[in-house]
């Protein structure tokens, strides 16, 4: 505050040796010399591209250790209401191009790196992307970070630090999906990270929980293990601002048994010291899909435990009484997994801190929100009562003693058993979701649909216990600075230059895009465009020929597709009209032909390593494409392309060459989606169902600017049901997809019986509707075709499809979860 008395030493030496952002480019390229010199011991004539990164990355870092640390020392002085973003996975991707935008400074490193003797791009591509997620569920907190900062909003991320990150993905010989691990930490420090060894927090397990008079209970004995913290730094965009996202590792608390060692049982000594390890080793490549491992257990408590002393450490700091717990602290659940922050804060406040039950109880219910990201039923939690009476004996306890449904309803056996925290059966089972969504302030969904969902089916009876005020929706957003400014600079320069204003403003206000719509009738504007999605399949096509030594046609129209292998995301809908068109192209003559459209169609994405069908449908695609390219009759008007090991780089190159992208989930099923947002962010058109934020993006950009097809939410369930009990032969309800798999299971592409799983899925049951959606899917992509014959339209579908995307910025949706739902306010750090 400039009024307290200067603590130590002679304060003008300290304020001579404080240093500031360096902004110029001398004082960078001085910066990053030092770094070669002391921090990696090299020089000059001995550096690779390698060194040269982390040299760079070094000198952002203390750029960046600087602003957290300002962020970190005002927000505890000022202390603001703050909000915890709990998410058990963060796909942050790669930092050093963000970070080096988010600061405003890469002009000054590339310039300076090019006086050093390097390129920037080349550097950019040393950084191995941080995967600590699945899929949508954790880019999307990766995103929120983003907005966090940026808006200037005290929020912090709490997660794990994985020692392996989701699987490296390769693709064998035979079109087989292959897990490599990913050892992201392996290449030495990670500098964009500050390993905080001081912050640390024990964590038990197994035990005895005794309960004692008044409520409490005493909990002792079993497994304790060290929670030790990692810092990652999350810049703001043009702001001083930049928040935290702490991830947690875990550590034995003992050593190893030296007893045990001296015995000479070395097995013995280091069990424990790997068991405690062994908890923040490896991210559960599954997504959703839900498993009762005591492993994931541990980790769901160790991560939810360690995060809540923390926060409850920091609030006792400020020294408020309980009662005020909710005025400074908002938690949000990022799905069911960090649901055990319910019983785990019951127990701080009713076991160690004394609170009685009830005001406990008040405190919880006021502080934590829960969102919910799937409604399929395979996705939704639920852990054995014996596994967890072992592992976490006093929540269980806890978990019993809440109960607040039976006073509502007495009597009502089928509602009761319907809500019950419990699930009856052998074992029963605690239902994560019921869980999570009696012990907070508010539930949402992640796009307007989704939450109809949520309300109407899995939550149903808590809407009718609770009110449905408690029930909302915050649709799902994205970061333009990641999904615009960094993955495709040119267009962002021309935004920037046809605005007119700087692009800091507009990618904080991305609204302002609305202000291309004029320019759709600006032809000259029009060629700029597309000579930009031009390049952007250029660079797509480089990057294809340096990783896979193939070559890509660039007059094509790009057809993309990239997400996690599912059955419901329907892959397999898209090859089999990829093989549908192959077909058509086959029967054509040659003067039909050129008449044709060409089009690369582009998949990307990995499967749950034990999930076979979705497996089996990658290796249809890898076959299909090698029979579809090497074809001379058709080559040259349609070609495939399963691009392997799908990570945030590979979709920052993906994302901006596309003309179309697929979202073709059976409706009801895709809770929002992100990457259609990004996709249209980016000038491509969407072909999709009628499904998760496909909907809300169709209604900002105009349904004539998207390509919808498909049966609607409504319908699916009696088309299921008809599939079950009346079945009619795919031949009869859609000849065109029967020939299909006629043609597959007749070894068109090869392995002839290998893929009778899959096609059997189709055939009998079908559950995602596959032949339901077939023509009209097929009809969809027709029109694709009428559509693109006329470029000058496509190119103003393609500027309004962008200028309409404002909405969707994760700026908009983070400042809903703060206004609506946590009660925070933005501070800026001076
Ligand atoms: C998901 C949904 O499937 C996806 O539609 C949504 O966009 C994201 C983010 O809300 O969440 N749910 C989920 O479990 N995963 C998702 O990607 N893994």
């Amino acid at each position: 505050s400039g009024k307290e008395k200067w603590p130590r030493g002679d304060e003008s030496v300290w304020k001579e040796g404080l240093r500031s952002v360096n902004t110029d480019v001398p004082s960078i390229t001085k910066s990053i010399v030092n770094h070669v010199q002391t921090s990696l011991a090299r020089q000059a004539y001995n550096l690779d591209d390698l060194g040269a990164y982390q040299a760079a990355a070094l000198s952002v870092r203390d750029d960046l250790i600087l602003n957290w640390n300002d962020t970190q020392i005002h927000y505890t002085q000022k202390t603001p209401k703050r909000a915890y973003y709990l998410s058990l996975e963060f796909l942050m991707g790669r930092t050093f191009d963000n970070a080096l935008l988010n600061l405003g400074l890469k002009d000054q490193y590339r310039e300076g790196i090019t006086k050093l003797g390097f390129n920037m791009e080349d550097l950019l591509e040393q950084e191995r992307d941080a995967a600590l997620g699945n899929g949508g569920l954790g880019r999307l907190a990766a995103c929120y970070l983003d907005s966090s900062a940026s808006q200037e909003l005290p929020v912090w991320g709490y997660g794990l630090r994985y020692q392996y990150g989701i699987f490296q993905q390769l693709i064998s010989p035979e079109g087989q999906q292959l897990e490599q691990p990913d050892p992201w930490l392996a290449g030495g420090e990670n500098p964009w990270e500050l390993p905080r060894l001081d912050v640390t927090y024990e964590v038990r397990f197994y035990g005895t929980a005794d309960r004692l008079p008044g409520g409490r209970a005493l909990w002792q004995g079993g497994q304790e293990v060290l929670a030790v913290a990692y810092d990652v730094m999350v810049p703001g965009c043009y702001t001083k601002n930049t928040n935290n996202l702490r991830l947690w590792e875990s550590k034995p608390k003992r050593g190893f048994d030296l007893n045990s060692f001296n015995a000479g049982d070395y097995e013995h000594a280091v069990e424990s010291s790997n068991s405690a390890a062994a908890i923040t080793s490896v991210l559960y490549p599954n997504d959703h899909t839900t498993f009762g491992k005591e492993l994931r257990l541990k980790q769901q408590y160790f991560w939810t435990a360690a995060s809540l002393a923390d926060i409850v450490r920091r609030f006792k700091n400020i020294a408020k009484p309980f009662s005020e717990f909710p005025d400074y602290v908002a938690i949000q659940l990022n799905d069911t997994h960090p649901t055990l922050a319910i019983p785990e804060l019951m127990r701080i406040l009713v076991d160690e801190e004394e609170i009685p039950w009830g005001k406990a109880w008040d405190i919880v219910t006021n502080t934590v929100f829960y969102t919910n990201h799937t409604v399929l039923p395979e996705a939704l939690e639920k852990w054995p009562v014996p596994l967890m009476e072992h592992l976490l004996p006093r929540h269980m306890q806890i978990i019993y003693d809440i109960v607040t449904v039976e006073k509502k309803f007495p009597g009502d056996r089928d509602r009761l058993a319907r809500m019950s925290l419990i699930e009856e059966g052998f074992p029963k089972q605690v239902r994560m979701a019921h869980l999570a969504c009696i012990g907070n302030r508010k539930v949402n969904g992640v796009a307007e649909l989704h939450s109809e969902l949520v309300r109407t089916t899995i939550l149903k009876d808590f809407v009718e216990f609770e009110g449905l005020s408690k029930f909302s929706n915050v649709t799902n957003g994205i970061t333009p600075r990641r999904w615009l400014d960094q993955c495709n600079p040119e267009l962002s320069a021309l935004i920037t230059k046809t605005l007119k204003v700087d692009k800091s403003v507009w990618l904080k206000d991305l609204e302002r895009l609305k202000e291309l719509l004029p320019y759709a009738e600006d032809a000259a504007f029009r060629k700029e465009w597309a000579a930009i999605k031009q390049r952007n399949k250029e660079r797509l096509a480089h990057h294809v020929e340096t990783t896979l030594g193939l070559t890509v046609n660039t007059n094509a129209m790009f057809d993309v597709q990239i997400k996690r292998l599912h059955e419901y995301k329907r892959q397999t809908l898209n090859i089999l009209g990829v093989i549908h068109r192959y077909l058509k192209l086959k029967q054509m003559s040659a003067a039909e032909r050129k008449k044709v459209n060409p089009r690369v169609v582009f998949f990307a994405g990995k499967a749950a390593p034990g999930y076979y069908i979705a497996k089996l449908t990658i290796r249809l695609i890898v076959n299909a494409a090698r029979i579809i390219n090497a074809d001379p009759d058709t080559r040259d008007l349609l070609t495939v392309y399963f691009l392997p090991d799908y990570s945030v780089s590979l979709a920052e190159v993906l994302i901006p060459s596309s003309d179309i992208s697929q979202h073709i989930s059976t409706a009801g099923t895709e809770a929002s989606g992100t990457s259609n947002m990004k996709f249209c962010l980016n000038g491509g058109l969407l072909v999709g169902t009628v499904d998760g934020a496909n909907i809300e993006i169709a209604e900002a950009v105009g349904e004539n600017n998207v390509f919808f097809f498909g049966h609607l939410t409504p319908a699916v369930e009696d088309l299921r049901y008809q599939h079950m009990y009346r079945p009619v032969p795919v031949e009869e309800k859609c000849p065109a997809l029967a020939n299909v798999l006629d043609k597959i299971s007749g070894g068109m592409f090869g392995d002839r019986e290998v893929y009778e799983p899959l096609l059997n899925t189709i055939r009998q049951g079908d559950f995602y509707l596959l032949t339901d959606d077939f023509d009209s899917y097929i009809g969809a992509l027709d029109m694709v075709d009428k559509a693109y014959l006329d470029k000058e339209e496509w190119i103003k579908k393609s500027i309004r499809t962008t200028a309409n995307m404002g909405k969707f910025s994760s700026d908009r949706a983070i400042l809903e979860y703060a206004e609506s739902f946590w009660s925070i306010e933005p501070i800026k750090v001076p």
